[in-house]
């Protein structure tokens, strides 16, 4: 079999990519991605040059990557990067971030839950009995806002590239949960206290975005966090690859046709963006009750007896985590 050619330069390629049906060499791989990421920014009016933009870093490929191509695309983007107390996986994903913004001469601000707030994610869940990722999203959430108000910031920018979108999307599909379908915008614009939130990588993959790293020398935590395991999320990303791979662009049509055909028709029924707000008595940020609930989880977690990861997982996940702890020893 002949070695596959660069559909736009006919060189050898590196990557093909049956959505476009297509392959592409490094350099056009790049241009590729570029153009989509300009295409998602102007197609949802997301940023402007003059913005001043605070990337959410985690050290994974997707959040490296959109700092480093708004950057390179001109923009003008610091990175904020929250310490979780995810155990090893923490330890590890913080320094993929300092050495990106280092090596870049970009600016990361970092905020430590254990150092600054008395929590970590593992204790929060033990504590509340809730699953981790419901802690650490409300935290995330909640520190992005106020970091981005503080700091003045226009914008928060997010990786969430096109699998991840797709598979929330097809969660909130399965359930017809119209209230979370219409709040699933590639732009939340900014109200009462919150700062607009936008999603640059819509149009791309996760391939793609490992593809992106790789090309451009971009070293990224690889492991999935450990408390991922037996998500959701990831088997609705499981069956929509499997879709994929049987017709491949079903996954970004189901997703960008839902952004352009659907979403329009749920406008107004999104009822967080309507609702009667006021500070929290705590912090000042814009909530529905006196105390928000990250002053309320805080209140209720912090200063406990720190919980290890492992004491949170279930029994299969706990296997997994502790074989790749007893690897990287
Ligand atoms: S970091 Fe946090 Fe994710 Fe880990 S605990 Fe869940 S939400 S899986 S992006
Ligand atoms: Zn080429
Ligand atoms: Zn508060």
């Amino acid at each position: 079999m002949s070695q596959s050619k660069c559909r736009v330069c006919r060189e050898p390629a590196i990557i093909d990519l049956p959505r476009h049906n297509a392959n592409f060499c490094a350099e056009h791989l790049l241009q590729l991605c570029r153009r989509q990421v300009e295409k998602a920014i102007a197609d949802h009016d997301m940023l402007s040059f003059d913005d001043r933009i605070l990337v959410a870093v985690s050290g994974g490929k997707d959040s490296l990557a959109v700092w480093d191509l708004l950057t390179e695309l001109g923009y003008r983007a610091d990175g904020l990067y929250v310490g979780l107390g995810i155990g090893g996986y923490s330890d590890v994903s913080a320094r993929h971030a300092q050495r990106f913004a280092d090596e870049r001469g970009l600016t990361l601000l970092t905020i430590d839950l254990r150092d600054q707030y008395g929590y970590d994610v593992p204790t929060a869940a033990k504590v509340t009995r809730r699953v981790p990722c419901s802690a650490c999203g409300l935290s995330k959430r909640h520190l992005f806002d106020r970091a981005a108000l503080d700091g003045d910031y226009d914008v928060v920018v997010t990786g969430h590239n096109l699998d991840d979108e797709a598979a929330v999307l097809f969660g909130n599909t399965l359930r017809w949960d119209v209230e979370y379908l219409a709040r699933q915008l590639p732009v939340l614009p900014a109200r009462d206290g919150f700062p607009r939130k936008v999603k640059p990588l819509i149009r791309l993959t996760e391939r793609e975005m490992a593809a992106w790293c790789i090309v451009r020398g971009i070293d990224y935590q690889v492991d999935e966090c450990p408390m991922a395991y037996g998500n959701k999320h990831l088997a609705y990303k499981d069956a929509l690859n499997s879709i994929e791979r049987e017709s491949p662009g079903s996954k970004a049509a189901f997703y960008l046709e839902f952004v352009d055909k659907m979403a329009p028709l749920l406008a107004g029924t999104n009822k967080a963006a309507t609702g009667e707000l006021r500070a929290c008595d705590r912090c000042g940020s814009p909530t529905t009750g006196e105390t928000c609930a990250f002053c309320r989880l805080e209140a209720r977690v912090s200063g406990h007896e720190p919980v290890p990861v492992e004491m949170v997982l279930n029994k299969r996940a706990r296997t997994a985590y502790l074989a790749t702890k007893a690897a990287g020893e």
